[in-house]
């Protein structure tokens, strides 16, 4: 149906089809035929993603890892989860791109363009992790709406750019700042260019810390169109909604930041727990900050099976948003005992750590290893689910995986 109009309203007379041509025998294709150059795209192709990774939506693109994909210290492309609330911005000019700077709280509005951000400041490569605030969601009961992310909404890629300090500190900000927005340009679901698919922000305190970037690479390349390109704001620790791609405006707030996603049930929590499908009263939910610790056994995959004796070694990644982790620990017996495994320092602030561990197993038959982070304040992950929330955000249960001794 919807292909069908879209075919009949604009591909047969516009350049969808690849390189321009003219559909020459459009008026001889069977009715409701899509031609191949229109066919869905394959979206592993596209975006060159890892052929495992999960697919959970389309429109807007939404594709999921999985833990035994992001092995790597640093998260390659190929498995970066994608969490689009709208469409991808299209025909993107770099040369005319600007970032302007605004809101109640500059001095003066200023814009940049992509070269003068470059060369008038230093520039910085941070890893950083970025997870999305519904990590974990599928999780919950009574279920929650939205997409049903499993483990794999996380990543902590290299990324490079100048400090949004810096570039604050150039235009010059009141005293009464109290709140970053961000405005973007991809496309509402609607493609009303009147309406933002998102547009989220945090308080000036996270925006002016050194490691929270304007951010112009990935790995140390141009940052990839479903990431961002050309530009995005990076703050590593905090839901991943914050990190606005396709960055064209920061509005320097003189209040909460009030753009679409930041009010309701988007991003918000109840400040304090309540029971299990409850409803909660607007006032009563708090804005996500900060995320809650967590790990990840990235090896092996689960479902591995080893021969009575062997010793198993297990490593994957530990994060805590804006603290250390302090404690990496594992569990073969349900959680009844827990053992220490070693545990790197992060290679800067708001990065992932990586653990790893020997593990041996008594007898033979099924296990199951969990993994327990600890922050630096002494918060440890649930080994069940933590509170329900309406949106079934924060999910930092203990990630486990089967293991089969024979
Ligand atoms: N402009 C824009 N920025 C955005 C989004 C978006 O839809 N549009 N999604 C946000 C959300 S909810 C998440 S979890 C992360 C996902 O980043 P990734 O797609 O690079 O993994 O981007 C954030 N930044
Ligand atoms: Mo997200």
């Amino acid at each position: 149906m919807d292909r069908r109009k879209f075919l009949g309203n604009t591909l047969l007379t516009s350049a969808a089809l690849a390189g321009g041509g003219s559909l020459v025998y459009a008026h001889l294709m069977p009715e409701g035929y899509v031609p191949l150059m229109a066919q869905d795209p394959n979206p592993f192709e596209m975006f060159n993603k890892n052929k495992e990774m999960v697919v959970l939506n389309d429109k807007p693109w939404n594709i999921e890892s999985l833990a035994h994909l992001l092995n790597d210290n640093v998260t390659p492309n190929s498995a970066m989860f994608i969490r689009n609330n709208g469409l991808i911005p299209e025909n993107i000019d770099v040369d005319s791109w600007k970032l302007t700077i605004d809101g109640e709280s500059v001095e003066k509005p200023k814009s940049y363009s992509l070269a003068e951000l470059k060369n008038k400041f230093p520039q910085h490569t941070y890893q950083l992790v970025l997870e999305c605030g519904g990590n974990g969601r599928k999780e919950f009961n009574p279920p929650a709406k939205g997409n049903q992310w499993g483990l794999g909404a996380v990543h902590c890629a290299k990324w490079t750019g100048v400090r949004l300090k810096d570039v604050l500190e150039d235009v010059g900000i009141k005293g009464d700042a109290v709140y970053i927005g961000y405005h973007s340009a991809d496309i509402h679901l609607s493609r009303s260019p009147d309406k933002e698919p998102i547009s989220r922000g945090c308080p000036i305190e996270k925006a002016l810390q050194d490691e929270t970037l304007l951010a112009f690479k990935m790995n140390d390349e141009d940052i990839p169109l479903a990431h961002g390109y050309p530009l995005r704001l990076v703050a590593g620790g905090w839901p991943a909604s914050v990190s606005g791609k396709w960055l064209h405006t920061i509005s320097v707030r003189n209040k909460v930041h009030d753009g679409a996603k930041m009010i309701g049930t988007s991003y918000r929590v109840p400040c304090k727990p309540v029971a299990p499908g409850e409803k909660v009263a607007d006032e009563d939910m708090c804005i996500i900050e900060s995320m809650p610790v967590k790990s990840l056994i990235t090896y092996p995959k689960t479902g591995a099976v080893l021969k009575m004796g062997e010793t198993l070694s297990i490593n994957g990644h530990a994060w805590a948003g804006e603290l250390e982790v302090e404690k990496m620990e594992y569990s073969i017996d349900f959680g009844a005992t827990w053992k220490e495994c070693q545990l790197k320092k992060p290679v800067n602030r708001l990065s992932w750590q990586q653990f790893s561990a020997q593990v041996n197993f008594p007898e033979k038959g099924y296990y199951e290893v969990w993994a327990k982070a600890t922050d630096s304040k002494g918060e440890s992950q649930p080994m069940v689910l933590p509170g329900w929330n309406p949106k079934g955000y924060l999910n930092n249960a203990c990630h486990r995986i089967a293991i089969k001794v024979s």
